[in-house]
């Protein structure tokens, strides 16, 4: 089984669409084994997005991702981070398809509504950055067989 950590931006709080965003990623299949409320600080906001701290709009990323409350999540199943991705749609909003969740919620890159791990080896390093080991759990899943 596989982990992904996903994270709903802030203004999603503010949309109101939290719910609809998680139901999609529940519809599917995937197994919630994470969830918090959460107001990032600079520094975990510096780490998480180390790649990109050379980059033009990382100042505007840091203002943004600290703006307001965020909602963390680990999302459990097989290939999990591929198929978030996939269903988390394209990071330049204009190439997200309809039906995507940034082709659905989202207008402007910047403010592209929510985070996917795009690899097993960054989903290992941000679920460590954002959860301790008993903030997880591995509840044994009734409903696997339909899945
Ligand atoms: P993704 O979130 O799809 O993995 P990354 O890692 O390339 O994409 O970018 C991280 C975040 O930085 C994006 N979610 C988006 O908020 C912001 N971002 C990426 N590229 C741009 C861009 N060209 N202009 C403004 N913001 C961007």
């Amino acid at each position: 089984m596989e982990r992904s950590f996903v994270m709903l931006k802030p203004g999603v709080l503010n949309r109101r669409i939290a719910g609809e965003i998680i139901s999609r990623l529940e519809k599917k299949g995937l197994k919630l084994v994470g969830l918090k409320l959460m107001q990032i600080t600079a520094e975990l906001a510096a780490k998480h997005y180390a790649e990109h701290k050379d980059k033009s709009f990382f100042s505007d990323l840091q203002a943004y991702i600290t703006s307001g409350p965020v909602v963390a999540m680990v999302w459990e199943g097989e290939d999990c981070v591929s198929i978030v991705r996939k269903l988390v749609g394209s990071t330049k909003v204009a190439d997200a398809q309809p039906g995507t969740i940034r082709g659905d919620y989202a207008l402007h890159t910047n403010l592209n509504i929510i985070h996917a791990s795009d690899a097993p080896k960054s989903a290992e390093r941000e679920i460590a950055l954002f959860f301790r080991p008993d903030e997880i759990i591995d509840w044994e899943d009734q409903a696997a067989r339909w899945f």
